[in-house]
């Protein structure tokens, strides 16, 4: 139900499933916790399984389907169009809605290439249209407070980031060719997929890349051909293999251009890390520690503290004080996943209302984008690669 005498925006979706997922309930509980002048209505989704995408509409709560994303993209009862579509579709469909006239989400990594991803911004820009990009960890109260701290120099000049995104669902050789594994559907494999949200919380974190250098590989060459996959599931197809030719694995090292150092590693093959996306920050006057799988916890520690008490100390980031914690319980009572979600839509929400694209959009995209290609540059070159310090 949206408020009376709000501003609807009627969203059509393209895709339903793992993040299609998380995107509807964002939608749909953004109202119950947030009380703003815009406020999402579930107007449409599109998928070309027309079984599947009714079924998903009913389960969801959206209100109508479509079979074909270019029927939503026509339909003039839709103001956003969220992608959450595998990555070698980004492009074609966010510069046919941006065309029309529609507000963008997009789902990360923006596109296979820096050449799409700028497009897809030249399209957003000439069309004057609201655009983001969902790289949802920004939006955990711990992440937006350890911004806060860093902003008010708390922890002075920063020194260094090492960030980690450890996987494991795919260390079983039997598990199948799924699209994130195919590099038609999604360009590159842990780099695109999962070092691209270290990437990115390293750019609000900490500031721009200044150059990279990178190792990449594939531990397991040949896998079953997928038969049907959603989400991070897949049954395998009898017999018949294909090659994988993303990467499994993915490290770099980076210098980012206010002198910190930056370690970064990214790994479907790191057993008994379900989603270890975690990362320190070191800086002159203290560090930070967050780790995803205990997302509301920062770890703290300040040199100033007294001696014989210093130490890191445990902030459980549910308070009034804490970036959009206060909208959902007490403090102590803790949020989740999909908490990181609404508290993106509630920027996007923001943005459609007063006319401006909140960060991350796709110029984040675009500069994402152009690390992910050096660090690949890097790996094919043996050699350090620079960023373009402008775009
Ligand atoms: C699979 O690696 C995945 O679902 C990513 O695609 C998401 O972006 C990440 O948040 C969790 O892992």
């Amino acid at each position: 139900m949206v408020g009376v005498g709000k501003k609807k925006v009627r969203v059509g979706m393209v895709g339903y499933k793992f993040m299609g997922k998380a995107h509807s309930n964002a939608y749909r509980n953004l109202p119950f916790f947030f009380d703003l002048q815009a406020e999402p209505v579930l107007q449409a989704i599109a998928g070309r399984d027309e079984q599947g995408v009714k079924l998903a509409a009913e389960k969801m709560g959206w209100a109508s389907y479509e079979t074909d994303w270019r029927r939503l993209i026509e339909r003039d009862d839709i103001d956003l169009i969220d992608i959450v579509t595998p990555n070698n579709t980004h492009a074609e469909i966010a510069i046919a809605a941006a065309e029309a006239g529609k507000h963008v989400l997009c789902e990360k990594p923006l596109a296979m290439t820096v050449e799409q991803a700028k497009r897809m911004l030249d399209a957003v820009n000439r069309n004057q249209v609201v655009h983001m990009i969902c790289h949802n960890y920004r939006f955990a109260p711990a992440i937006q407070f350890a911004k806060k701290l860093i902003q008010e120099g708390r922890l002075g000049k920063i020194y260094h980031i090492r960030a980690t995104y450890l996987q494991d669902w795919i260390m079983d050789p039997a598990f199948p060719l799924v699209w994130r594994l195919s590099k038609e559907v999604t360009g590159s494999g842990t780099h695109g997929d999962i070092a691209a949200h270290s990437l990115d919380l390293a750019r609000f974190l900490v500031g721009e890349f200044s150059e990279v250098v990178g190792m990449m590989e594939t531990f397991i060459k040949q896998r079953p051909i997928a038969e049907m996959s959603g989400g991070l599931s897949a049954k395998a197809e009898s017999g018949k293999m294909g090659a994988v030719e993303v990467d499994d694995a993915s490290a770099f090292l980076a210098r980012f251009e206010n002198g910190a150092m930056g370690v970064f590693e990214a790994t479907r093959f790191a057993g008994g890390n379900r989603n270890g996306n975690r990362l320190e920050i070191n800086g002159e006057k203290g560090s930070l520690r967050w780790d995803m799988e205990n997302m509301n916890n920062l770890q703290v520690y300040f040199h100033d503290d007294e001696p014989g008490l210093q130490g890191f100390r445990t902030i459980n980031c549910t308070e009034e004080y804490h970036p959009y914690a206060g909208a959902y319980w007490p403090a102590g009572h803790i949020i989740g996943y999909e908490h990181t979600f609404i508290n993106l839509m509630v920027e996007l929400m923001n943005g459609i209302d007063k006319g401006y694209s909140p960060q991350p959009n796709f110029e984040d995209g675009v500069r994402n984008q152009l690390v992910l290609e050096a660090v690949e540059r890097s790996v094919q070159t043996g050699k350090w690669e620079k960023l373009e310090s402008k775009m």
